[in-house]
């Protein structure tokens, strides 16, 4: 199955129900994974909720390679015209950088309420992006610092409740999540290899085999001792398979188990800081 399936009925209605949410916010605070930042970097998101302010927070930078974090913050900040910062779990600056970015982002409409005879109020904000960005750790994060659940809005369902973070942002305590319709099958491969896509559409070993090729190409030194492997020994599921000794019981290496690994490992940064996608790729666009 050297393909990856999407589901378009569950797109249209993820999209509206996207969209629903996107008018109750002042500001929109959308997370990529700093590893894809293309690919993981919602294209509709200005067209859904035009002239909407939106902060970009490029996360997991702690696992992606830091030489390109600037590199693509700048590119993304140049096609958005929006505010990018990178982030991760492990620093805890990050919260208040998220929280004045918001206040500053939010000073235009604030003074236009104020213009219009609006009583001034907290900023609303809310987290929106693919599946497995870090959208509820971020959540999660901003909300520890908050005091009082603001109860239900009208719009906002019984499961939603506005969180206040401080007197000057009010934050939606559940996410907005991007449908991952891509039709470019290179994406959805690197989608796929962040987890941001749902297991059953994709084959493990074919994703897996796929990702030893990028990083062959963007990292191979790294890579290559990472397994032990030479410069003349070739990579593969089965190659590896075959050094770590896991061998089914016909004596056939077990590439399954192999792709399951190494994608495990490439999620979690273990196998290194690896960003798999170079702005070259894109920048004609
Ligand atoms: N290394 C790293 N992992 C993260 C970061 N943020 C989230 N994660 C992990 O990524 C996974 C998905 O995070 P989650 O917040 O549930 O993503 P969501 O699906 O977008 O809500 C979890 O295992 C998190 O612990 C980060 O900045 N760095
Ligand atoms: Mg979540």
């Amino acid at each position: 199955m050297n393909h990856i399936h999407w589901y378009p009925g569950h797109i249209a209605k993820a999209q509206r129900q996207l969209k629903e949410k996107l008018n109750l916010v002042d500001v929109i605070i959308e997370v990529i994974d700093a590893r894809i930042p293309y690919s993981s970097w919602y294209k509709n998101t200005a067209e859904l909720c035009p002239n909407k302010p939106r902060l970009i927070l490029m996360n997991k930078s702690d696992v992606s390679d830091a030489k390109y974090n600037q590199i693509w913050a700048d590119f993304l900040n140049k096609k958005t015209k929006c505010k990018v910062i990178t982030t991760s779990l492990s620093n805890r600056n990050d919260v208040n950088t998220i929280i004045s970015e918001i206040i500053n982002l939010s000073k235009e409409i604030m003074q236009k309420r104020i213009l219009k005879g609006l009583l001034p109020r907290p900023t609303r904000t809310m987290v929106i992006g693919m599946p497995n960005v870090g959208k509820s750790s971020t959540i999660n994060r901003l909300v520890k610092r908050a005091k009082t659940k603001t109860g239900a809005k009208a719009g906002v369902t019984r499961q939603q409740q506005w969180v206040r973070i401080n007197e000057k942002v009010e934050l939606l305590d559940t996410p907005g999540i991007i449908p991952t319709v891509q039709n470019d099958q290179f994406q959805a491969l690197k989608l796929a290899c962040v987890n941001s896509i749902s297991e059953n559409a994709y084959d493990s070993e074919y994703v897996a085999s796929e990702l030893i090729k990028i990083l062959l190409k963007l990292y191979n030194e790294n890579f290559r001792k990472y397994y032990g492997f030479t410069d003349e020994e070739e990579i593969n599921l089965s190659n590896i398979a075959v050094k770590k000794n896991w061998i089914l019981k016909n004596s056939i290496p077990d590439t399954k188990r192999a792709s399951l690994i190494l994608l495990s490992n490439f999620r979690d940064g273990k196998i290194g800081k690896y960003t798999i996608e170079r702005i070259e790729e894109y920048d004609t666009i």
